[in-house]
């Protein structure tokens, strides 16, 4: 059987990275073998156009062309991590996907909703998520998670924006939601870790696990 995708949204030092770790985690623990991956990366060719992104040495180059550079790491990292790893059964966690695409390159971006669809098309094919988080937070409280994280580095490409663009993408982020209430679920990363854990592991109880995590348990020694 086909494993499940998952991915995690939301702007800057909103969780992602922590909540996508301890949900796999707690899959594993239930003997649900998971792939924990991230994006732009998360694949050999994807990391080094990560870099190429995120140093900053493409933005004079412009959008569109961030949001291509973007797409090819997507193709890469979905035919070379996330396809494989679907078919063998097994569930794989993201740290951004396509939705980042749509918020930073589209909404904020201003590149043409139509590249940005055409290029999923190409890239995504079948491996659309099941289940996407937004991690809502204002933006000032994710920049200074993010900072106190980062520690002396210095701040990314798209971290060292303005506070305007980051609530801007906060709002985009909550449109999408709003469009996609099947697969999206907002989740208010202003709470204590724990809660936010909990909270994200009801949903995917609730939306994907069904009946499966009570047999788990009873077989749990
Ligand atoms: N991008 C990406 C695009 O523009 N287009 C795209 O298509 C894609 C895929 C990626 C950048 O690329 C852009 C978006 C990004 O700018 P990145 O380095 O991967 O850059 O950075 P981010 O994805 O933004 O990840 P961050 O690491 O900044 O944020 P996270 O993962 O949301 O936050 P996390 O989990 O590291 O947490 C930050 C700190 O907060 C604490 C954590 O312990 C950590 O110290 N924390 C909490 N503290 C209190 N309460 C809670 N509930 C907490 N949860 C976490």
């Amino acid at each position: 059987m086909r494993g499940k995708f998952i991915t995690f949204e939301g702007g800057e030092g909103s969780g992602k990275s922590t909540h996508a770790s301890l949900l796999a985690e707690r899959l594993k623990a239930l003997a649900i073998e998971c792939v924990l991956t991230r994006e732009p990366g998360g694949s050999a060719g994807a990391e080094i156009i990560r870099h190429i992104i995120l140093s900053g040495i493409a933005k004079p180059l412009g959008a569109e062309t961030e949001t291509i550079l973007f797409a090819a790491a997507r193709d890469d990292h979905v035919r070379m991590t996330i396809e494989p790893a679907l078919n063998a059964g097994k569930w794989v966690i993201c740290d951004r996907f396509i939705d980042s695409t749509r918020v930073y390159q589209g909404a904020l971006g201003k590149v043409d909703m139509k590249l940005i669809r055409g290029l999923e098309r190409v890239t995504v094919g079948a491996a659309m998520p099941d289940l996407t988080f937004v991690l809502d937070v204002p933006a000032n409280i994710g920049l200074a998670r993010a900072k106190t994280r980062r520690g002396a580095a210095a701040a990314d490409r798209f971290e060292s924006e303005a506070i305007e663009f980051h609530e801007d993408l906060r709002r985009a982020f909550l449109v999408l939601a709003e469009r996609e209430p099947k697969r999206i679920v907002v989740i208010d990363g202003r709470a204590p870790r724990d809660v936010v854990a909990e909270r994200i592991w009801a949903a995917v109880n609730a939306r994907l696990l069904g009946g499966l995590i009570e047999v788990a348990e009873s077989v749990a020694p």
